[in-house]
């Protein structure tokens, strides 16, 4: 009898631990079911960056705090939303801002998050409180939903470290990173100058030589990526920005330059796009103006639309749509 109810006791704890982590859960993720486009409607999102783990596509954003009116960004903190089927989204409690750089005094720029070992790295823009200019950081977490913590204590790509190549303040801008098939990790970034760079596999370490890339138009937002047997490195190209792409067979080129994939946004002077491979389908993912009333160039919003590829590895052009994506649940 005594066994009995020390079973019962231990069942019912255990019910409970499940019960008390359930809502914990809940408490931490806060469901928005929007469907259609843009994909965040309760604030404005800009420059996603997404990546997909474990059956769920996590998508980090910058977010436009622009008051109406005022020309120009306000943008303190990343956000951090998930979907398992692209119409259903969660959004996480702010698991980065720039006071969590310590030498970092202003703008949350655009970011992207890579996961190597069972750690995750977000690779962010910002402004550098001592070195003149903006600079490349990388924070990490456990978890894909964080919190993040800097994972140097100091930026990883400064202003002065490419003085060279460009006397501009805001060139080390717009993170990209890849982790390539042999386990070589690069970084890209820039802007009016495309860099990149080996890391180290800490991943929070530059490995080497910058070096450049020579694109047609090239401004700023490089995003690469591999999709069977091609790199692509896709980019805001001109001003007001429409996204270009070039391809090659090796990550250090060259690249051949393919054509216009997306055109300038609605409302929107920039445009930043990522590129994934979710459950079968491929997928566009910018920022426009078009969130209703005060949306535009300062207060921008995040849309996901299909990618198409051509039988030769080329992308047929991005329709922009206000419909969106169905469920990636019910992809035939
Ligand atoms: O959001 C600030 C800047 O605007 C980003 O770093 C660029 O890519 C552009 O979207």
């Amino acid at each position: 009898m005594k066994r009995i109810n020390l079973l019962g006791q231990s069942i019912s704890f255990a019910i409970a631990a499940l019960l008390i982590n359930h809502c914990a859960a809940a408490q931490q993720s806060n469901k928005i079911n929007t469907g259609k486009n843009p994909i965040i409607k309760n604030k404005y999102t800009a420059d996603p960056g997404a990546f997909v783990y474990k059956y769920a596509v996590y998508l980090y954003t910058g977010h436009d705090e622009a008051p109406a009116g005022k020309e120009g960004y306000t943008m303190q903190e990343w956000l951090c939303f998930s979907s398992t089927d692209l119409v259903n989204w969660k959004e996480y409690p702010v698991p980065l801002t720039v006071k969590d750089f310590k030498w970092a005094k202003a703008d949350a720029w655009a970011s992207q998050v890579i996961e190597r070992n069972g750690k995750f790295y977000w690779y962010v823009a910002t402004e550098h409180a001592t070195i003149s200019g903006k600079a490349i950081g990388v924070a990490v977490a456990d978890i894909p939903t964080g919190p993040f913590k800097d994972a140097r204590g100091s930026a990883l790509i400064t202003n002065d470290m490419t003085s060279k190549e460009s006397k501009m303040m805001w060139d080390d801008i717009d993170p990209s990173v890849i982790i390539d098939t042999d386990g070589q990790a690069y970084l890209f970034w820039g802007n009016r100058k495309c860099y990149y760079a080996k890391l180290k596999p800490t991943m929070t370490e530059i490995d080497g030589e910058i070096k450049t890339i020579d694109l047609p138009d090239y401004t700023e937002a490089p995003w690469i990526h591999q999709h069977n047997g091609w790199y692509y490195l896709s980019y805001a190209s001109s001003f007001p920005e429409k996204i270009g792409y070039a391809m090659s067979k090796n990550i250090n080129g060259p690249w051949k330059f393919k054509g216009i994939l997306n055109e300038v946004a609605g409302n929107s002077n920039t445009n930043h796009q990522t590129i994934i491979d979710f459950k079968g389908k491929s997928y566009f993912i910018y920022h426009n103006g078009s969130l209703p009333t005060d949306g535009g160039s300062f207060r921008r919003s995040v849309y996901i639309d299909y990618l198409y590829y051509n039988t030769d590895g080329s992308i047929k052009r991005i329709v922009m749509t206000t419909e969106g994506v169905r469920s990636a649940d019910n992809v035939k």
